[in-house]
Parts: C-alpha cells; sequence; structure tokens
C-alpha cells in the first residue's frame, strides 16, 4: 500500500503535477505514512529521475521545473509534520544557505527542517548567497555551525570561500563548516577545509550534534 503510494508520489514529481503532489502528501498524512520516509522512497527518488532525463536530453529546463514544484507542493504538506513541537530546548544555532550562483533550495530546506526537528535553531537564508551574508548572519545570531549547499559543479568552489571568510573574520576557532549538496563529497570537503560533510539530511543532524559535542 505504502509502495504503491512512493510510486504515485515519484510519478507526480516525474510528470510534473503540483497539485497530485499536494493531494498524495495530504493522503499520506492522513493514512498516518512516515512523512520522511515519503520524501526519501517517493519524491526525491522522483527528482533525481527528472535529474536523469534532463541530462539525457529527453526533458528540459520548463521539466526541470514543475518538476521542483511538485515536490516543493508535497514538501509544504510534510515538512511542518516532521517539525512537530519546537517546545524543547535549542541545542544549537546554525545559519544555513545555497552558496552564491546556486538557486537550489529543496535539498538545503529539508536539511534546515531535519536540524530544526531536532531541536536546532536554523537561520535558513535562502539561496545565491555571498560568503558575506553568511558572516553577516553568524555575527547577527552568534551561530555555531554554518551549513552550506551546492548543487552545481560550478558553484562548490563557493563553500570555500566562507570558510576563507570565516577565517579571515577570525571566527573559524567559534564556528564549524558542515558543506553538502550532490557534486559535494568528503574528499572535496577536506580539500577545503571544511568541518564536516553530510551525504543527506539525517547525515547532516548527526554530523551537526558531533560537530559541537552536544547530545545528540
Ligand atoms: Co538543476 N541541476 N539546474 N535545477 N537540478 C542539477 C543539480 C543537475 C545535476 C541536473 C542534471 O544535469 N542531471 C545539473 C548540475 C550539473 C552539474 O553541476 N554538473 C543541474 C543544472 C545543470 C541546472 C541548470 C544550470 C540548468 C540550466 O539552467 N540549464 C540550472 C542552474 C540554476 C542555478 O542554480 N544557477 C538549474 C536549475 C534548476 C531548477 C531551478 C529548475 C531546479 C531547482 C528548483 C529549486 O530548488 N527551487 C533544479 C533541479 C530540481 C535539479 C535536480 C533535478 C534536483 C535537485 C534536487 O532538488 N534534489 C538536480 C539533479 C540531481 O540532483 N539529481 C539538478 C532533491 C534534493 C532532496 O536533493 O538537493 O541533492 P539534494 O539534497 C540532498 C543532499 O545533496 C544533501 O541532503 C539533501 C537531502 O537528502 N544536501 C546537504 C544538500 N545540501 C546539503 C547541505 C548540507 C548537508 C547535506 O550541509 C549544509
Amino acid at each position: 500500500m505504502s509502495t504503491e503510494l512512493y510510486e504515485k508520489l515519484a510519478q507526480s514529481v516525474i510528470e510534473g503535477e503540483p497539485e497530485d503532489a499536494e493531494q498524495l502528501a495530504r493522503q499520506a498524512l492522513a493514512d498516518g505514512v512516515d512523512p520522511l520516509t515519503c520524501i526519501n522512497e517517493g519524491l526525491t527518488k522522483g527528482i533525481q529521475r527528472v535529474g536523469e532525463l534532463f541530462a539525457s536530453g529527453e526533458y528540459f529546463l520548463p521539466e526541470l521545473i514543475i518538476g521542483a514544484e511538485a515536490m516543493k507542493k508535497a514538501l509544504a504538506v510534510l515538512e511542518p509534520a516532521m517539525v512537530g513541537d519546537q517546545s524543547r530546548e535549542v541545542v544549537g544555532t546554525v545559519v544555513l544557505g545555497t552558496v552564491e550562483g546556486d538557486m537550489h533550495e529543496i535539498g538545503k530546506t529539508l536539511v534546515g527542517t531535519m536540524l530544526t526537528a531536532n531541536g536546532y535553531k536554523v537561520i535558513d537564508l535562502g539561496v545565491d548567497l555571498s560568503a558575506d551574508k553568511f558572516i553577516g548572519a553568524v555575527k547577527e545570531n552568534n551561530a555555531d555551525i554554518v551549513g552550506a549547499s551546492a548543487l552545481l559543479t560550478t558553484t562548490m568552489l563557493q563553500q570555500g570561500k566562507i570558510i576563507d571568510a570565516l577565517e579571515a573574520e577570525g571566527l573559524s576557532d567559534k564556528v564549524k563548516v558542515m558543506v553538502g549538496g550532490a557534486p559535494v563529497t568528503q574528499s572535496f570537503a577536506s580539500e577545503i577545509g571544511a568541518d564536516g560533510y553530510a551525504e543527506d539530511a539525517i547525515s547532516a543532524v548527526d554530523l551537526a550534534f558531533r560537530l559541537i559535542d552536544a547530545p545528540a
């Protein structure tokens, strides 16, 4: 039953049907299906397929955009269900964003949702952010962690610029840097001097706890 629902969710993204995606997400919650599993087994598989079809030339930019819209509609229903009651004590503050020149927001937002669900205060700055924007927000919010997402091979180098800027401001000892995004790897993260790399939103949460040495 759930498998069929995950397939339908994936299909709504592949076919670019935002209304279907939203309705299926509502149905999933009403049926008591775990929202994170809906994201991982349904929506993410769908958007990955969209990416493959784009890479092979079968899909073009409009299909990429409408597929992302469908995923966002469903996430808007599922994500609040994952965050739940936030009355617990704040574990730490994370300044989060997608680097300069990069408009991809879905994975970054998911990382923010999972961190929020696990007790972090998340300052989500959005997308296309210069290193200066990250630094400004770190100072303003006295952040413990900077989280930088990059989805393009051309923009992942911007993650290193944030690390350099933190160093130039004398903030490297105070703030940990976590990087992620589809083209980013552990070896790239080490190369640019990031404190940690996470492959997905769940590992990002584990990493955040390790970086600030907080009990999970
Ligand atoms: Co774009 N795009 N895109 N795109 N897009 C990719 C990334 C691409 C791989 C598609 C492809 O060719 N197969 C390709 C990049 C190729 C490359 O760099 N080598 C690409 C391209 C080329 C482009 C454009 C250049 C296309 C064009 O204009 N000709 C353009 C660039 C625009 C720009 O940013 N300047 C572009 C535009 C777009 C849209 C705007 C249409 C749309 C984004 C909409 C939006 O976000 N509002 C879009 C989409 C949807 C994709 C794909 C299909 C899906 C991305 C996504 O949302 N995945 C993508 C293909 C792919 O990734 N397979 C593709 C789902 C999401 C849950 O996963 O973001 O990977 P992801 O996040 C994961 C992990 O990576 C990790 O956790 C998340 C959750 O598990 N993670 C972190 C992410 N950030 C993290 C941060 C952390 C830790 C973990 O710590 C801080």
